[in-house]
């Protein structure tokens, strides 16, 4: 059988690992191996599931693809994690044309990865320190996605074993269940790569932790810039400018994000509660008098409480009333919201505590289903 015949027919399944100008990297489900078999019989089986690429060796052919000009024209965007119908595949130029994408499961928007399965935070127990605020608010930030959350605790060598115990009881009160991991040392590694198989994961958390560590141990052939601050000084590098999925020996993708310090908490006040497992779980046994409460001083609230995290709750809730004002307030210049000016040139807003003001839906159709279920079981 001729190359022409079958770029003739062949619709393949891939999934985009990077963008790169107007190319996108595609890995095709199908291994070479598969290939050979199925171009013997003249067809590529095409699936049409969502599920991950087959990870047998040798590994899946990657294709340099372009966008069909209808996509153009109808303005799908084509972004890293998308599942995607490749054409008119050139196996020796390894080019090929994307036709179509489908449905996303998910997105989450900074860096743009679409269809991701899980989030793994990593933090480390020393240098830098582990800061439970900061810990806390990338842990809302993480849940705030509806993904998993997976939290890692790197360079356990620097710890003794009684310390790991304590931040351990710490962090299960908490609703956690960290792993303790070690690059230097090679303690857990292979435990935490279970748990990546056949998933696409985000690797997020602090700059300094050993992230990029962490994946060069995982997929020893990458060898991202370790010790380099990946943040504002590198702008323009690979490790920022990029978003990349890596393939796990494995199976699976991973893929690396630079180090920020502190996230951008987008929820709306109403939500935040359902980011707390502690609040979670104490929303599970009884409810609080008001739909809309914020849990602050509302008679009847089943979520204020003496739990260790209570006061970030509040802390984030009052960012988040504030974010939610101003955006209220671009939305409609009318608006009674007055600013005040306070020292040092600083905006501060003062929210009217009408719950209408907060009534204001999420487009993310996840934090959507979120906010459903904490209402139905508010019920
Ligand atoms: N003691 C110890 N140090 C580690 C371990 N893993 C990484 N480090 C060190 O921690 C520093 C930061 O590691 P990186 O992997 O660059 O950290 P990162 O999270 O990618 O940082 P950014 O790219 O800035 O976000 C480096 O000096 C590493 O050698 C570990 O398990 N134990
Ligand atoms: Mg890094
Ligand atoms: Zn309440």
């Amino acid at each position: 059988m001729t190359e022409e015949v079958l770029q003739g027919s062949l619709r393949l399944l891939g999934t985009v690992l990077a963008v790169q100008a107007n190319f996108y990297r595609v890995q095709l489900d199908v291994t070479d191996t598969e290939m050979r078999r199925h171009r013997d019989r003249g067809a590529i089986n095409l699936s049409t599931s969502l599920r991950l690429p087959v990870t047998e060796s040798p590994t899946p052919p990657l294709l340099l693809c372009t966008r069909r000009t209808r996509l153009k024209k109808i303005g799908q965007q084509v972004i890293v994690g998308d599942r995607v119908l490749v054409e008119e595949p050139d196996w020796a130029g390894k080019r090929g044309a994307i036709a179509d994408v489908l449905p996303r499961q998910n997105q989450l928007d900074r860096p743009a990865i679409a269809n991701v399965n899980q989030i793994l935070l990593v933090f480390a127990v020393a240098d830098p320190p582990l800061e439970p605020y900061q810990l806390s608010r990338f842990l809302v930030k993480a849940e705030s996605t509806g993904l998993d959350v997976v939290l890692c605790l790197n360079k356990s060598d620097l710890i003794t074993t009684q310390q790991q115990n304590q931040i351990n009881e710490y962090l299960i009160s908490w609703g956690y269940q960290p792993s303790f991991i070690s690059v230097y040392k090679s303690i857990n590694i292979d435990k935490l790569s279970i748990r990546l198989k056949d998933k696409i994961t985000v690797v997020a958390g602090p700059s300094g932790v050993g992230k990029s560590s962490l994946i060069n141990a995982l997929i020893p052939s990458i060898n991202l810039r370790v010790g380099e601050i990946s943040g504002k000084l590198a702008r323009g590098r690979h490790t920022t400018r990029h978003v990349e999925l890596f393939d796990l020996p494995s199976g699976g993708l991973l893929a690396d994000t630079p180090g920020f310090n502190q996230p951008d908490l987008d929820c709306s006040p109403e939500e935040l509660a359902v980011y707390f497992p502690e609040a979670r779980q104490r929303l599970a046994v009884a409810r609080c008098r008001f739909s809309d409460c914020l849990h602050r001083d509302e008679p009847d609230c089943a979520v204020r409480g003496d739990w260790e995290r209570y006061q970030h709750y509040l802390e984030f809730l009052e960012e988040a009333i504030a974010r939610q004002s101003q955006l209220n307030q671009q939305a409609d210049p009318e608006s009674t919201i007055k600013v005040k000016t306070k020292g040092k040139g600083k905006q501060k807003y003062e929210p009217k505590l009408e719950s209408k003001k907060y009534r204001q839906k999420s487009r993310r159709t996840q934090l959507q289903e979120l906010q459903e279920l904490y209402r139905e079981s508010e019920e």
